[in-house]
């Protein structure tokens, strides 16, 4: 069987969790079995270290010149936490922004699709949707003479998102700083929350396939403990994040894995992994809590588990370590 690898843009928060972290390097593993390959990435918070931290992994996987922007730095939205491991790559691993900021976010996707094929792209995002909505208002400029709605409709497959939850016993807040809710129900899902309104804008907005990953399909997945290497970026954002314990919840993981495998693993066998709910309509409240509505022609869907937490574990664990020697 042959089918086409999927090209990919990614937004993350890289940072906050070291779940984006790991999903770089499942990415980074994906794209080294030439099942995926990596057009551009993009980080989503105003933090210097996001997009320094980034470059650094994808260049410890052998790629250190994929376009990289973020989210133009600013004092603001910074909190404690959110900085346990992104500084140090930053300043330990070799990237491009240790003398310079890395380019504006926007500017590198429009870029990427504007260079892209119709319909050849799709964006992966672990992160909030910051990045997404700018994209979307922005104007023709000296890259593209779409819009940036046009240009995404144009260029984008689809959007695949870490996002929401659709399992009201389970909570919705996925940020893992010490002290903070893990599973409080009142708060939507913290992709959606850091930016309520460009989150709501996108959900609402965005014309075609919005897929989301949501909290409860990567919460009790746990990964991370099979890193050993100590000169891995990785491996270094693990340890600083759990502070030696090696073990987290694999919610971007899931995404990035799902965004180039689909419901079945890539593995001999090809066990189904994950459903695909039906087509519908995803919500987002004023408290950022998302719902579903299952709706004929729906272009929004969401996905769930149908394989043991244990197996799917095992699945991502192997591409996290996979250049991990
Ligand atoms: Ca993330």
């Amino acid at each position: 069987m042959t089918h086409s690898i999927p090209t990919l843009l990614l937004d993350t928060d890289i940072g906050p969790d070291c779940d984006d972290a790991g999903a770089v390097a499942v990415l980074h593993a994906l794209a080294d079995l030439g099942l995926a390959h990596i057009a551009a990435a993009v980080c989503c918070t105003p933090d210097a270290a996001g997009a320094a931290a980034l470059d650094a992994i994808c260049a410890y996987y052998g790629r250190p010149n994929i376009p990289i922007g973020t989210n133009l730095p600013t004092a603001s939205h910074l909190k404690p936490g959110w900085q346990k491991y992104n500084l140090y790559l930053a300043a330990h691993f070799p990237n491009r922004f240790q003398a310079q900021p890395a380019p504006d976010a926007v500017r590198v996707f429009r870029q990427a699709l504007a260079t892209a094929p119709d319909a050849g792209v799709d964006l992966v995002s672990i992160g909030w949707f910051t990045n997404i909505a700018n994209l979307m208002r922005s104007p023709p400029d000296d890259i593209s003479p779409l819009g940036g709605a046009a240009l995404m409709e144009q260029k984008l497959r689809r959007i695949v998102s870490m996002a929401g939850c659709f399992d009201a016993s389970r909570g919705a807040y996925n940020v893992g700083c010490p002290g903070e809710g893990i599973f409080d129900t009142e708060r939507g899902e913290f992709n959606i929350i850091s930016d309520l309104p460009a989150a709501q804008y996108v959900v609402q907005n965005w014309v075609g396939e919005l897929l989301f990953c949501p909290f409860e399909a990567g919460a009790g997945i746990l990964t991370g403990q099979g890193l050993t290497n100590a000169q891995s970026p990785v491996y270094q954002a693990y340890a600083r994040y759990t502070e030696g314990d090696m073990r987290r919840s694999s919610w971007d993981l899931v995404t990035v894995y799902f965004a180039v495998c689909g419901e079945r693993s890539h593995l001999p066998g090809r066990a189904q992994l994950f459903a695909t709910s039906p087509p519908g309509q995803i919500s987002l409240d004023a408290q950022g809590r998302s719902r579903f509505l299952p709706k004929p022609g729906g272009r929004q869907r969401y996905i769930t588990n149908t394989a043991a937490d244990a197996e799917i574990a095992a699945v991502l664990e192997g591409l996290l370590c996979r250049g991990d020697a």
